[in-house]
């Protein structure tokens, strides 16, 4: 079978794209800690305010009996409530968010937290922050902790680009 030469360079193009593609993927999963969001647990919006979690007293970072970090956060047209959240570095912690009106996205910089909060849905992310990465871009406070931006990064109206907030990092 003749296959003309101009048709086989494309064949190679376009398989090295899809295994450069593929190779990004592995790398980023495995040398990066980037995972696709894969908890999947249904929460009523509307009535966001009233469940025991994510009612206001309950906000913010809190220790579990069994000793995990666990932040609660609630992403609103145009607010992130708490506006500010003390985390550890070093020690695995849980990002719970729920949003009570729109799609939002959160993303943490310095961190892999990134994550779209849909309503209607609890998104979760585990991880662990990295002090040494977080302190590259953040601003150093007077205890040694460092503060990054915590904001939103989908376009979800007219006040999208107030919606942000602090995560302040201690040191392990
Ligand atoms: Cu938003």
């Amino acid at each position: 079978m003749h296959i003309h030469p101009l048709e086989k360079r494309w064949a190679a193009i376009s398989l090295l794209l899809v295994g450069t593609l593929g190779g990004l993927i592995v790398y980023t999963a495995v040398a990066m800690s980037i995972h696709p969001p894969s908890n999947v647990e249904a929460i009523d919006s509307t009535r966001l305010h009233l469940t025991p979690e994510f009612s206001e007293e309950n906000l913010g970072v809190k220790r579990e009996k069994d000793g995990t970090v666990v932040a609660r956060v609630v992403m609103a047209r145009f607010m992130v409530v708490p506006h500010e959240i003390t985390v550890p570095a070093g020690v695995p912690i849980v990002l719970r968010v729920a949003t009570p009106d729109v799609v939002h996205g959160l993303h943490v910089a310095g961190t892999n937290i990134g994550t779209q909060v849909v309503p209607g849905y609890v998104s979760q992310v585990r991880t662990t922050i990295d002090f040494a990465s977080v302190a590259r871009i953040g601003v150093r406070n007077a205890d040694g902790s460092v503060t990054v931006p915590l904001f939103c990064n989908e376009f979800c109206g007219l006040g999208h680009q107030s919606m942000w907030g602090r995560v302040i990092v201690t040191p392990k």
